[in-house]
């Protein structure tokens, strides 16, 4: 395997990191790429409203799940972060080393630790245990990276690869923060990084989670969830405002109530459980046994609690797995918007897009039998409440159309 370690102080992760990585990436065919925040050293006082070490390592993860893609796996490490005090690149790669004795192991970096390189401690030791990958952020930099590279291979024997950006992101961290601070700076950085910042209120970035802007609260549910469920969501929050307009509901709050709606789906079950309890939900026998049902009943009570949402928002969210017996039209419309949004593609998708303009309540039906259907097939037990549902939307009457 081939093995990349790209460390940084990651406060915050903006997209000038994510371009150098993505390219070095790409450039050496690296199968993994190691994130690792490190430790910043005591004697550099923190700018007021600085990211905590867990928090860094929180936005490490999110742009490490943004840029994976099917050549390389891109991982956040704890490892620097677990150390007390300062850690040496020599000590990380040594124990990098004995994890991955037959792996190839590139360090990477950009122009200044480059050129200082040879002033690290124990570059020798660096420069044995891994071949260095280094990144031209700026053509002045570039310059003096021949001779660099001559001395590294002359002193310590190094394997020395130049990179050359095409994107070239030049970002100051510095500047970042001071542009984050002023309101500004969301165009440097990752939609769910930057949401991130918005959720915890990092770098003076002080804006009320309960009256967040539809594009902040896209950010801070994207923050939540892993990059393969944002087309997901896109496509839910895009459904759910075209059936809003069809059937009179509100648009705003269609959109809030699909933008949150499965922001809790990647939180274990132990976390969802745990969630319950404190906020004193007691669940049924069925919904403990069931952890995948648990994201709406906590993805409600964080839209409540967290975001302010309206009731009528955070029913949505809590209804929008099983239904519910009596839902009211904003409910039915993020269920089915859940169900019909574009990047779905099972075969009875186009079915229900068609019945969805045209008859609501048989298109809810129709969803509540593919549910049914689905997870007989699979031999899960069926949620009371599914069926319920269902049983209501009979005895009110509404068009119920065989699944095929
Ligand atoms: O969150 P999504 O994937 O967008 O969709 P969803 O909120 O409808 O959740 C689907 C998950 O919930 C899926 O893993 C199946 C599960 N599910 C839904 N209804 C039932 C159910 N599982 C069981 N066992 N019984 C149900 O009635
Ligand atoms: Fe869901
Ligand atoms: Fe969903």
């Amino acid at each position: 395997m081939r093995i990349g370690l790209y460390g940084g102080t990651f406060n915050p992760p903006h997209l000038g990191h994510m371009a150098a990585a993505r390219s070095v990436a790409q450039a050496l065919e690296l199968d993994r790429l190691i994130l690792m925040p490190d430790n910043i050293p005591p004697h550099k006082p923190l700018p007021e409203g600085s990211a905590t070490p867990v928090q860094r390592l929180e936005m490490t993860q999110v742009m490490a799940d943004r840029l994976s893609n099917g050549q390389t796996r891109f991982v956040a490490s704890d490892l620097e972060l677990r150390r007390e005090g300062r850690s040496y690149t020599a000590h990380t790669l040594e124990e990098l080393r004995r994890a991955h004795p037959e792996d190839e192991l590139w360090l990477l970096m950009g122009t200044d630790m480059f050129l200082t390189l040879h002033q690290w401690y124990h570059p020798e030791l660096i420069c044995k245990y891994a071949h260095i990958a280094a990144f031209g952020r700026t053509q002045a930099g570039e310059e003096g990276f021949a001779e660099q590279t001559a001395r590294l291979e002359r002193e310590f024997g190094a394997v020395v690869r130049v990179i050359p950006l095409p994107e070239r992101f030049v970002v100051s961290s510095t500047q970042l923060r001071d542009a984050l601070r002023a309101g500004g700076g969301q165009e440097l950085l990752d939609q769910g990084v930057y949401g991130c910042i918005l959720r915890h209120g990092l770098y003076g970035v002080g804006k009320d989670l309960k009256r967040l802007s539809l594009e902040d609260l896209r950010a801070a549910s994207c923050s939540m969830v892993k990059a393969r469920r944002l087309p997901h969501i896109r496509g839910t929050e895009t459904e759910a405002a075209l059936l809003a307009r069809r059937w009179g509901a509100s648009e705003e709050l269609a959109r809030k109530a699909a933008i949150l709606h499965d922001c809790t789906k990647y939180w274990s079950a132990e976390e969802q459980l745990q969630s319950c309890e404190k906020y004193g939900i007691v669940l049924d026998q069925m919904e403990r046994s069931m952890p995948p049902l648990l994201h709406a009943v906590t993805g409600a009570q964080v839209a409540r609690s967290v975001f302010g949402m309206p009731e009528e928002v955070c029913q949505a969210i809590r209804s929008h797995t099983t239904g519910r017996p009596g839902m009211g039209l904003l409910e039915k419309i993020l269920y089915i918007a859940d169900y019909a949004e574009p990047s779905r593609s099972y075969a009875w998708c186009e079915r229900l897009r068609e019945l969805v303009v045209e008859d609501l309540d048989a298109a809810v039906l129709y969803g509540l039998n593919v549910t049914i259907a689905h997870n007989r097939d699979r031999g899960n037990p069926i949620h009371p409440r599914t069926l319920e549902t269902r049983e209501w939307l009979l005895a009110e009457g509404v068009r119920e159309e065989p699944v095929g």
